[in-house]
């Protein structure tokens, strides 16, 4: 694949020559494509694109808008699965995995086509009778959405989909890793035929640019704290732009004394191991109640020895590799780390070096039991890879302290048959995704997605981007002949 930047209706080489290459992670030595670095020539370009596109756009009607997205709803599912190899070669989850985040980046067009016809505002009662007034929304202009490599095609149409059809324009910046599915998105963009500029796309480490635009008004990011809170500093210093991040977690299943243990183990495999740990809800933390520890220990640690690691598009594996040779070495540090940490190691898991591993960046499970102490890193920070803590506690109390122990507040799972438990875990937990008898991972569209603490801004994403990327607007008529005022302002001139 040959990569460009998509700029007003254009696939357009770059101002710069500089490249790069996306590769597979499950085989290093196939490159998947090459992509431009694109150049600060190229991000004025998309912005002043966006900016043109977003007079028209923003007139149509909402329902207008919608239909673009029917039809690249449509374009979508017929290559479903097309689609789906290409996810699963570039970021190396599983083709199970692969057609998941497909069909979640098809469910949120699904989901905001759905709204178009749907109420937008509300009708809200004045404390005068002869006024009505109303909350009417308005798009704020152009959006940049920096997006990650490990849902290369959900979080892009999460964020671009709400945007759009809100009446802004879009400037999507794809994680390098994944350029190539980037790339698919405005392929799939150019066929359904949304007007030149409403979506464009440039690749590379060109984010800050678009952050730093002056004419971008909405940053929308998912990834790490360090870029995230890089990206809240400089949003701060305008005055006409906002951002909404998600960023990351140190996400936790609790299992208490009275669950059942075939889901406490089903769920915490699930939470930890899919996407080989590296999904922002993933679970690094499994909190288990010091009575079922043993049995639940010997289920867990039984069933994660036997999971299948290898060819993410073979359809009987579960973990594929992670995505490159720097997160085998971060994970390998964080695994070392929790040794000198004090953990008691149940599984040493590691990079894989068979021959069938060899072209790969494949790692396997390490798990470890540990008390909690608030000054030992390896369950606090956040580590992206199968690396996961059971942590004993005494009662739902200190499963409560230790669930909260933590800079971040992403997505909480609790395993309980109890529903009075399972309340108090919902109330005195910080998270932005809490589920009960179920693992942490998931999320589905129509849901608020987001976190607290160092995991978000606080403005979930999703279904609830929209009150991001909307202005509301209070819009007040007088119908009486005179004027006549709320909070017992007397008009006498
Ligand atoms: C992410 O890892 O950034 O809830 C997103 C889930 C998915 C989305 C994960 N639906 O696990």
């Amino acid at each position: 694949m040959e990569g460009k930047n998509y700029i007003n209706g254009s696939f357009i080489n770059s101002a710069s020559d500089e490249k790069f290459e996306s590769r597979n992670p499950a085989n290093c030595d196939e490159v998947l494509g090459t992509f431009p670095l694109s150049s600060g020539q190229d991000v004025n370009n998309a912005v002043s694109a966006a900016q043109a596109a977003y007079d028209g756009w923003s007139r149509l009607s909402r329902i207008k808008r919608g239909e673009y997205l029917d039809e690249f709803t449509q374009l979508l599912k017929k290559d479903h699965e097309e689609i789906s190899r290409l996810v699963t070669k570039e970021c190396g989850k599983g083709i199970v995995e692969g057609r998941a985040d497909v069909t979640e980046g098809i469910h949120m067009c699904q989901y905001v086509f759905g709204t178009v016809r749907m109420p937008h505002g509300d009708v809200v009662d004045s404390e005068i009778p002869e006024k009505d007034s109303f909350m009417r929304r308005k798009p704020k202009g152009v959006v940049a959405a920096i997006t990650p490599w490990n849902f290369p095609f959900a979080i892009p149409l999460w964020l671009v989909c709400p945007s759009v059809v809100e009446g802004n324009t879009v400037v999507l910046k794809p994680s390098r890793e994944t350029a190539g599915t980037g790339q698919k998105i405005a392929e799939y963009a150019h066929k359904a035929g949304f007007p030149p500029g409403v979506i464009n796309v440039v690749h590379g480490g060109c984010g800050d640019l678009l952050v730093k635009h002056p004419d971008t008004h909405v940053v929308l990011f998912v990834g790490s704290n360090d870029v995230g809170s890089g990206i809240k500093q400089v949003v701060a210093g305008f005055h006409d732009k906002m951002c909404a991040c998600e960023m990351g977690g140190k996400n936790a299943l609790i299992v208490l004394d009275d669950a059942n243990l075939d889901i406490a183990v089903n769920a915490a495999i699930i939470s930890a191991f899919k996407t080989s740990g590296q999904r922002c809800t993933s679970a690094s933390r499994l909190i288990v109640h010091e009575k079922v520890l043993a049995e639940f220990e010997k289920k867990f640690v039984e069933i994660t020895k036997r999971i299948k690691i290898g060819d993410p598009l073979d359809e009987c594996v579960f973990m594929g590799p992670v995505i490159n040779q720097a997160a085998t070495e971060k994970i390998a540090r964080y695994n070392e780390l929790a040794k000198k940490e004090g953990a008691k190691v149940l599984l040493d898991g590691g990079r894989l070096t068979g021959n069938e591993y060899k072209k790969g960046y494949f790692m396997s499970p390490f798990v470890y039991r540990m008390q909690n102490n608030p000054k030992i890193r390896v369950l606090r920070e956040e580590v992206f890879g199968p690396h996961l803590a059971i942590i004993p506690v005494k009662n739902i109390d200190e499963a409560i302290e230790v669930h909260n122990g933590t800079d971040y507040g992403l997505a909480c799972a609790v395993i309980t048959e109890d529903f009075r438990k399972a309340r108090r875990i919902r109330d005195d937990c910080a998270y932005g995704l809490g589920y009960v008898n179920l693992p942490t991972i998931g999320a589905e569209v129509h849901l608020p997605f987001g976190g607290v603490k160092k995991s978000g801004t606080g403005l979930p994403s999703a279904s609830t981007l929209i009150d991001v990327v909307t202005h509301r607007t209070a819009w007040t008529v007088n119908h009486a002949k005179e004027i006549k005022m709320a909070q017992g302002l007397i008009v006498k001139l």
